[in-house]
């Protein structure tokens, strides 16, 4: 990608990630313009907001901590009032690459698919992915084939891009991490076109500590099962 496109939005969610995302969005800003970059602050309880304003980015916040689903449906308004061609989303944890950002929106800028799904699980296997996360990784993704029947070898990869038509016809009624899962379930109902992405995700110290633990991927099928829907 030669020229940034206008209307195309970075979408950054974060929560109490105030010691790496200022320079997670000096990744992103050296190559996309900061007004094109949108981080909605989770409720984070540090300076994750102040941090990321700084970075003179847009910057929406949650009052309270609603959850990574929530953030993504509030990103998802946002971008939308402000004419959105297509948006993708970034972590503010330091696990993913800004270059591969454009690779990831590349088929949705091109109207090759509607969703690009990245996939850490194509060529290179990533480091540092413990073995139990790892499982429960690659039973998300038997479990969404079983249940969706969508062969997504990734689901809840975070790092993904829309084109409007998908942010504009996506409900997300999962406020917490179940909403991945609720991405393939809309992709099948709306037979929205897809398609995965390699890409690289890290797993540094910070990640380690603050990022999700295996057992929440029970939360995620409590939540998909037995939670009442917004
Ligand atoms: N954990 C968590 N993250 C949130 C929440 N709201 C927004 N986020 C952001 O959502 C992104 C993904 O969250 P992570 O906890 O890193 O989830 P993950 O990357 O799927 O899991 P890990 O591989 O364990 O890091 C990060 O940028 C978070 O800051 C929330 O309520 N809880
Ligand atoms: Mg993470």
């Amino acid at each position: 990608m030669t020229s940034v496109p206008p209307r195309v939005f970075v979408l950054v969610r974060a929560y109490n990630e105030e010691p790496v995302i200022g320079e997670v969005l000096d990744g992103v800003t050296a190559f996309w313009p900061p007004e094109q970059v949108v981080v909605v602050d989770d409720g984070s309880s540090d300076r994750s907001a102040d941090v990321a304003a700084s970075r003179g980015v847009r910057v929406v916040r949650h009052a309270v901590n609603l959850g990574a689903g929530a953030a993504l449906a509030t990103g998802f308004a946002y971008v939308l009032e402000r004419s959105a061609e297509a948006v993708v989303v970034f972590d503010a944890d330091g696990q993913m690459f800004p270059e591969d950002i454009p690779r990831v929106l590349e088929p949705v800028l091109h109207g090759e698919c509607d969703v690009a799904v990245g996939t850490r699980f194509a060529g290179v296997q990533p480091e540092g992915l413990w073995w139990l996360r790892r499982v429960v990784l690659r039973a998300a993704a038997v479990f969404t084939r079983l249940t969706v029947r969508l062969p997504l070898s990734d689901p809840h990869n975070g790092f993904r891009a829309f084109s409007r038509k998908a942010v504009e016809a996506i409900r997300l009624s999962q406020d917490r991490f179940a909403y991945a899962s609720e991405i393939a379930q809309e992709i099948a109902r709306l037979g929205l076109r897809w398609r995965e992405v390699p890409v690289r995700i890290a797993y540094t110290e910070h990640s380690r500590r603050k990022g999700q633990s295996s057992l929440g991927a029970l939360d995620i099928i409590g939540d998909l099962f037995w939670r009442p829907k917004r």
